[in-house]
């Protein structure tokens, strides 16, 4: 089994609230079919979430009633993210279903305290994909925090030890600095967990940390032993290619 992460930033344009970039999911899932594995698919919430998240201040958690509105304005645009990647898993033959963070993480002051992976289980043992997605959840410090969908992907990951962990992002892959800033970025192909960078802020806005926390998260998952790569979703190709194991650009981070 492989576990996806199918980065905010590439199923939507970050800059513009509630910009879905279709025919981008579209081959995305068509190259994830074509591969031939099993799955277990997690997608981000690019200006679905962040953006009203952030205009509502969701991850300052509960302070003022006017920001249920804000939790229910989130909840309700990640939702209809999530049900456009149903419609194209559904269109290229690929059973599945949606498992939303609200009913089976709950966490507290912002990290996750339980976490119920059953339903993942069973979807999984009967053949069905699980498609899970960054939300907003109860906190029972704050009143609600926002859960990212990384901190999915690595439940997911220390739980059913997949053979390997993609994040699909709008990167070639790992640079040694923010190649968005600095044009001398060098490229990271192969590495091992001390080697990565600890990268700087990403520059849209993202209230889940960004690129920062994502690193953190990939080294986590390297260290319990999984592969984990991160590819550019944007090119034609490269996401098969690491699904299947041929040459194609990507970083490798190497599970130790
Ligand atoms: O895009 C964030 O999930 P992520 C979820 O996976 C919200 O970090 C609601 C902003």
């Amino acid at each position: 089994m492989i576990v996806i992460k199918l980065g905010g930033s590439v199923i939507t344009d970050k800059r513009t609230e509630g910009k879905i970039r279709k025919r981008i999911i579209d081959r995305l899932i068509w190259e994830i079919k074509k591969s031939g594995e099993k799955f277990s698919i997690v997608h981000g919430a690019g200006s679905f979430g962040h953006i009203p998240a952030e205009r509502y201040q969701l991850h300052r958690g509960l302070k003022e009633r006017s920001q249920l509105e804000g939790f229910h304005l989130t909840h309700h645009s990640v939702r209809l993210l999530n049900s456009e990647v149903m419609k194209v898993l559904l269109k290229y033959h690929i059973p599945s279903v949606s498992i939303s963070p609200l009913c089976f993480i709950e966490m507290r002051d912002r990290r996750i305290e339980s976490i119920d992976l059953s339903k993942f289980d069973k979807a999984l043992s009967m053949g069905l994909t699980p498609v899970s997605f960054g939300d907003v959840v109860f906190d029972s410090k704050r009143g609600f925090s926002i859960c990212s969908g990384d901190d999915i992907v690595l439940h997911l990951a220390l739980h059913f030890k997949p053979d390997k962990v993609v994040f699909i992002m709008d990167e070639d892959g790992i640079f040694d600095r923010d190649p968005k800033k600095y044009r001398n970025a060098k490229f990271l192909k192969d590495v091992r967990v001390d080697e990565l960078p600890s990268a700087e802020k990403s520059s849209y806005i993202d209230v889940t940390g960004g690129m920062r926390k994502k690193i953190d998260i990939i080294k986590r998952i390297a260290n319990d032993g999984i592969d984990v790569y991160v590819v550019n979703g944007n090119k034609i190709g490269r996401v098969y290619g690491v699904l299947t194991g041929k040459k194609v650009k990507r970083t490798r981070v190497i599970g130790c």
